[in-house]
């Protein structure tokens, strides 16, 4: 490896300078719990299906928390890996394949490891299915997780699972003793799999009849989400019950679409809404809920990605961000910069780029080229730095502990 690539990616890096808001700090000390929400957009918050809402409790705990109402996934063929990448590195995932499956054995400057040399945390995650799944047992190790709870550390029965594995609400019930167990503070990531295709669950534990579009995984999907909503529900009665939720600071987010385009007609329907280009990228949406027990919620309408969750994070936390190279940025700050996504589109407050044409996000309408191309650059640079940092393995070059 050229030592050049480092020091180039370094000077990138060095000419940006984080602004810090009133809530710098406000989380400092906090336990973080983080779920990940399997296949969760952000259309449902706020739904209602025949009259009755799809995600009560996620509504209702918007109500107190801040609420990201315009983060878009970034994630690409790794799924659910590669939202936890992006979250964890603030890099962009690769054009093709899983970061966790081609470089677990990289050297990564992830969140664990930022809490733990600044803060002293441990780092956990809990997951339902097998461990080796996205290759994870490896990738974790790199990551800097300190434990991960796997299939094999819960009591799986033909009654407590469905799909993929254990439902979400056994899976947080039985997490409870473990997360009680973590050494404080803890960086503790729930990840949900209920809501995974083709979402499937008894008619028993239907909180919500399923919608009625013309497309049947649209209308499992409802059941699903609903099932999930009513999990987290649950959780956050048990941290309550065990003196756990006051000392935590809580990041929900959606870690990618679960209606690929091939169904996307039904939830079009679901909205009443037009299968334009612009519709179809605003589905890219998932949902990001902080909630900081004992502080107000606010509504945040800023433009942003999944990449932005880690320094949002870490400036509630009161960690500076100054010099960790990395794409993210913090939400309270973030300027209008492009959100950008694997395939070179973007979306900006104004703009939407897809399938190399440009439309205004305010009324979908398509205009000139000329108006998406100015970020161009920018666009390829990110992307050819993050590319490079991974596959040259350029971060065992900088100082990680
Ligand atoms: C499996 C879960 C789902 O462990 O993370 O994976 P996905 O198919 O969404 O990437
Ligand atoms: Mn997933």
């Amino acid at each position: 490896t050229d030592p050049a690539d480092i020091e180039e990616i370094e000077a990138y890096f060095s000419a940006k300078t984080p602004e810090r808001s009133d809530l710098f700090g406000a989380a400092k000390g906090k336990n973080v719990v983080f779920v990940s929400l399997e296949s969760t957009q952000d259309f449902v918050i706020g739904q209602k299906i025949h009259g009755e809402e799809v995600t009560p409790f996620l509504n209702e705990l918007i109500e107190d928390s801040f609420y990201f109402s315009t983060i878009y996934n970034q994630t690409a063929q790794g799924k659910t890996s590669d939202a936890e990448f992006i979250v964890d590195t603030g890099l962009y995932p690769l054009a093709s394949g899983s970061v966790f499956v081609r470089y677990p054995e990289n050297t990564f400057l992830t969140l664990p490891h930022i809490l733990d040399r600044e803060a002293g945390y441990s780092a956990a995650v809990f997951h339902g299915n097998d461990r080796s799944f996205w290759n994870r047992d490896e990738a974790y190790k790199a990551f800097g997780y300190d434990f991960f709870f796997s299939e094999r550390d819960y009591r799986v029965t033909e009654e407590n699972s469905v799909n993929y594995g254990i439902k979400d609400i056994p899976f947080f019930e039985q997490s409870m003793d473990e997360l009680a167990d973590l050494p404080e503070p803890y960086f503790a990531k729930f990840i949900t799999l209920t809501n995974h295709f083709p979402f499937l669950l008894s008619e028993e534990e239907q909180l919500i009849a399923p919608a009625d579009t013309d497309i049947d995984v649209v209308n499992r999907y409802v059941t699903t989400v609903r099932y999930q909503d009513e999990a987290l529900k649950r959780f956050f009665a048990l941290m309550k019950e065990r003196g756990m939720y006051e000392d935590a600071l809580f990041v929900i987010y959606g870690d990618h679409y679960g209606i690929s385009e091939e169904y996307e007609a039904g939830v079009h329907q679901l909205l009443g809404e037009e299968d334009t280009v612009v519709n179809h990228v605003k589905l890219q949406q998932v949902p990001l809920i902080i909630h900081l027990p004992g502080t107000d919620g606010a509504v945040i309408d800023t433009v942003g990605g999944q990449i932005d969750i880690r320094s949002t994070v870490l400036h509630l936390l009161g960690i500076p961000t100054d010099d960790f190279l990395s794409f993210s940025q913090d939400l309270f700050t973030r300027k209008n910069e492009p959100v950008i996504f694997r395939d070179g589109s973007m979306v900006t407050e104004e703009v939407i780029s897809h399938d190399r044409l440009c439309y205004r996000a305010d009324t979908g309408q398509q205009i000139e080229n000329k108006q998406c191309s100015s970020h161009e650059e920018e666009i390829r640079e990110q992307l050819e730095l993050s590319d490079r940092l991974i596959m040259k393995d350029l971060l065992r070059f900088t100082e990680t502990d």
